[in-house]
């Protein structure tokens, strides 16, 4: 295990992407500036499956260059990347079988996105990670989870059984992405109504791929290798256990197009150094646009960590 943890101990730095047909509407729902975080939009606004199924039609990244972020990681001292395979709005970055609710069918962009990303990271010597909110699914009947009844959400057409959602959809993008894309990192999300049986084939698919490194996040009992503290950084570090503090460069992960609440650079370094000092791994996140497009605020501040990695970074 020692051995199978030794690059993600030594990467200290990562980046996370979220990104998604909510950066379409970015923050934005019938002229009214939608509250949180902007991935999280379709909850928050209740906005119907059929109506949120739009976005799709505007998020045509056709200004994305993903050697340019992978040059960007890289020269900010980043080690490895994990991106969004699917964000809890149901919508897949890549080409999947089991639905048409991805980035090859339902948007004009019409092709995968993350298998160019992954040649891209890998050819610049980084981890390629992948992110893949397995217990909440907005647009898959029985995936949404609005604090009703389980397989309820805030539309008609949530409804259907958690357990089916998970058999004809989780697990089957699970499979995909662990054999498409190879990840490095499958990093799971709000485990809601996860329980030891639910979680059991996503697990299995795991302990048959190898090499792989995931979160705490998968539910039903499983610890995983990584515990995650989401935008905050412990007063210690685990004991006997690694970790790594994800956090927004702003606001909000997915992107949004009012949130100016940026971190300074220096924020942001002494950041990753009290992270490293106890141990932990920083995922620092950006949220493209529906263009493709990093915000240039997120490049600034990387640009400047990279400059500060030159002089004071040990690769
Ligand atoms: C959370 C999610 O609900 C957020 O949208 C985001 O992905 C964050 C990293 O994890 O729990």
């Amino acid at each position: 295990d020692d051995q199978r943890m030794a690059w993600w101990r030594d990467a200290k730095f990562g980046m996370f992407i979220h990104w998604g047909v909510y950066a379409a509407p970015a923050g934005n729902y019938h002229g009214e500036q939608v509250p949180w975080i902007g991935e999280w939009i379709m909850r928050q606004a209740k906005i119907p499956v059929a109506e949120y199924r739009g976005y799709a039609e505007e998020f045509v990244p056709t200004k994305y260059d993903p050697q340019a972020w992978a040059t960007l990681a890289k020269q900010a001292g980043m080690r490895y990347v994990v991106i969004t395979s699917k964000h809890h709005d149901g919508f897949a970055l890549y080409d999947s079988s089991v639905t048409d609710w991805d980035i090859a069918d339902a948007s004009p962009y019409g092709k995968d996105l993350l298998a160019p990303l992954s040649e891209a990271v890998r050819g610049e010597g980084l981890k390629f990670g992948l992110y893949y909110s397995q217990a909440q699914d907005w647009t898959h009947p029985g995936g949404a989870k609005a604090g009703y009844d389980e397989g309820a959400g805030w539309d008609e057409a949530h409804r259907g059984r958690f357990d089916k959602y998970l058999q004809d959809i989780a697990v089957p993008q699970t499979e995909e992405i662990l054999t498409r894309f190879k990840p490095d990192v499958l990093w799971w999300d709000t485990p809601v109504w996860m329980n030891k049986e639910r979680a059991q084939p996503l697990h299995d698919l795991l302990s048959a791929t190898p090499g792989i490194i995931t979160n705490n996040r998968l539910g039903g009992g499983y610890a995983g290798d990584t515990e995650t503290p989401e935008q905050h950084i412990p007063a210690t570090g685990f004991k006997g256990r690694d970790w790594e503090t994800c956090m927004t460069m702003n606001d909000t992960w997915g992107y949004k197009s009012f949130d100016h609440n940026w971190k300074s650079t220096e924020t942001l370094l002494h950041n990753l150094v009290d992270i490293v000092s106890k141990g932990g791994n920083y995922l620092l996140n950006v949220g493209p646009t529906a263009e493709g497009e990093i915000p240039p605020e997120s490049i600034e501040r990387l640009q400047e960590i990279g400059a500060w990695m030159e002089v004071n970074g040990d690769a």
